[in-house]
């Protein structure tokens, strides 16, 4: 097998809902370089907040400005050129785009990707490249009508779930090209290329249309993910002409091209430069966190909240989503995404522990786990998983005592007293991981739980999840793994290209995971398993409440 050329360097990019992230690493898979541009504070003149803009008049709806995206992939680059980095030992590229959000070329757009001038900066030569300058993204939950009538046109909800990998979401990108066939049909019409945020950043760099790979491409409600091609079923219900639009799929590994002349010229990258295929932020991150066997986890706390696996013999169902592995030909990742996540838990912060994390942290660890049987569902913005409104809901369990359910009832109560709100929206979020997970069939206890994300920071957390889940909970060294995963991935289509053929990934870092920049260590020792399987008991009741609550106010 080759191996990475001494000297050489990988680029990823994490083109996320709030920022665009670089990471660089070497060839002995170091982090080098890392650079970030915030989309509200670096590029203030697109009034984003988030980096979203949410639609007041249109419920649901949350877009993101697509020429923005573009003008912070120049001032990327410029950033890292200032800070010394020589892109002409960039051997290859790669990135993460946040995923299911799209981009909508308009016709005769292709001519412009592959003619850019050097001597202008990208944002000048795309204004007029898109049919719709506002990209629908992942929080959009505007769809439900086009979810329920995709699932309906396949032969139902878990019909769907079966060829595509997950049901009707309203954020999936089949589902948001419904809407606009639906409702803009010229702009449909107009549009000659549909990317993903992935394959929009690698067309760009590639200076030619890029195919979606199969891992993001799964998250589309379009893909059938046995075949890893476009399902016909799944077309038909969503829109016409739609495979035109969407080019062929590609594996994750493989290469795009070189990298454009424009980045040659302009910021002096070797012609030589490859791109590989850009995937979404999850698959990204499965591959930054060297998640390798069925039962290791992945908990990503961010803005959204994901766990993250790896499943030989996924079962799609009514809950989670099922992707190709995006380093494996074989295999599959499996994935839990929760709306609620840190922006959700700084709600409660706020109003319960003075705006501190200290605080909110001391209120924590003050209070016992279980919480006395106080259980909370906090939903800030609609929920992904339970598909439930925006709703404070609040319980106490009568005669809990962990080992069974006899006899077990509940009262819903308006507020709980601040420490014990801050348990009940930490417990909650991750005994509804826990529950879910286990529904789906991820191996129960996980043999290990990696953290990342912002809030993997935090001990206390991380100290809950082990006692929740009852395994030991590992961290990385940086929070950062979609753009660090990114680049690691870059170096695997490198030696899958150079090798002419799929090697596994794990042979690019086997002999030196342990003094590169991916490896982790252990954060939070296992809970007792006494305390852990005393959850296992609430989680059921958890499950139980949750469930009458789709009932009652759920997105049917
Ligand atoms: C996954 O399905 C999601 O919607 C989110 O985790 C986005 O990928 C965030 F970027």
């Amino acid at each position: 097998m080759a191996a990475l050329p001494p000297g050489s360097l990988f680029l990823g990019f994490d083109s996320s809902t709030q920022s665009l992230k670089a990471t660089v690493l070497d060839c002995n898979l170091n982090v080098i370089q890392l650079d970030q541009i915030h989309f509200d504070s670096d590029l203030p003149h697109y009034k984003t907040k988030d980096g979203v803009y949410r639609d007041p008049s249109d419920s649901g709806r949350i877009v993101s400005p697509t020429l923005m995206w573009i003008e912070a992939l120049d001032l990327v680059l410029q950033r890292l050129s200032k800070s010394g980095l020589d892109f002409g030992k960039v051997a290859a590229l790669s990135g993460s785009g946040q995923q299911h959000g799209s981009v909508y070329w308009k016709n005769g757009s292709s001519s412009l990707l592959s003619s850019l001038d050097s001597n202008k900066p990208l944002l000048d030569q795309f204004r007029n490249a898109f049919s719709i300058s506002e990209s629908p993204i992942w929080m959009d939950s505007s769809t439900t009508a086009q979810c329920r009538e995709i699932e309906q046109a396949v032969g139902g909800a878990i019909e769907l779930a079966r060829i595509t990998g997950s049901r009707g979401y309203e954020r999936f990108t089949g589902p948001q090209i419904k809407k606009i066939f639906q409702k803009q049909p010229d702009v449909y019409n107009s549009t000659e290329r549909i990317s993903l945020v992935s394959s929009f950043m690698a067309s760009i760099f590639a200076g030619k249309y890029a195919s979606i790979d199969h891992a993001d491409g799964a998250g589309m409600n379009l893909m059938d993910i046995e075949k890893k091609t476009w399902s016909k079923v799944a077309l038909e219900a969503t829109a016409p002409g739609l495979e035109e639009k969407l080019g062929a799929l590609a594996p994750a590994y493989a290469v795009v091209g070189p990298i454009a002349s424009y980045f040659v010229e302009r910021y002096k990258f070797s012609k030589d430069c490859l791109v590989v295929h850009w995937s979404g932020d999850n698959p990204n991150s499965l591959a930054g966190l060297t998640l390798s066997v069925p039962g290791d986890l992945g908990i990503s706390l961010g803005t959204s909240d994901t766990v993250i696996g790896i499943s030989s013999d996924p079962k799609p169902g009514l809950e989670g989503h099922v992707f190709p592995n995006p380093v494996d030909t074989k295999g599959y990742m499996v994935m839990l995404c929760y709306k609620n996540g840190s922006l959700t838990r700084e709600e409660v912060r706020n109003s319960c522990a003075q705006s501190s994390w200290e605080t909110f942290n001391k209120l924590l660890e003050q209070t016992p786990p279980l919480n006395g049987g106080k259980l909370g569902f906090y939903y800030k913005d609609h929920e992904i998983l339970p598909p439930l409104p925006i709703g404070f809901h609040r319980y106490i369990l009568q005669n809990f005592n962990g080992a069974s359910l006899e006899g077990v009832s509940e009262q819903e109560v308006k507020e709980f007293d601040p420490p014990s709100e801050v348990r009940a929206i930490v417990e909650g979020q991750f005994l509804s991981m826990r529950g879910h997970a286990e529904r789906f069939g991820m191996p129960v206890p996980p043999k290990r739980i990696i953290a990342t994300g912002g809030a993997s920071t935090n001990q206390s957390l991380l100290k809950s999840i082990a006692s929740v889940f009852g395994c030991g909970v590992y961290t990385v060294q940086r929070p950062d793994s979609a753009s660090l995963g990114a680049a690691l991935r870059a170096a695997h289509g490198w030696i899958c290209n150079k090798n002419g053929s799929f090697v596994p990934i794990a042979n690019l870092y086997s002999d030196k995971l342990e003094k590169s920049s991916l490896s982790c260590k252990l954060s939070a020792s296992a809970g007792s398993d006494e305390v852990a399987s005393k959850y296992g008991v609430m989680m059921k009741k958890r499950m139980e409440i949750e469930k009458r609550l789709v009932e009652k106010l759920g997105r049917h």
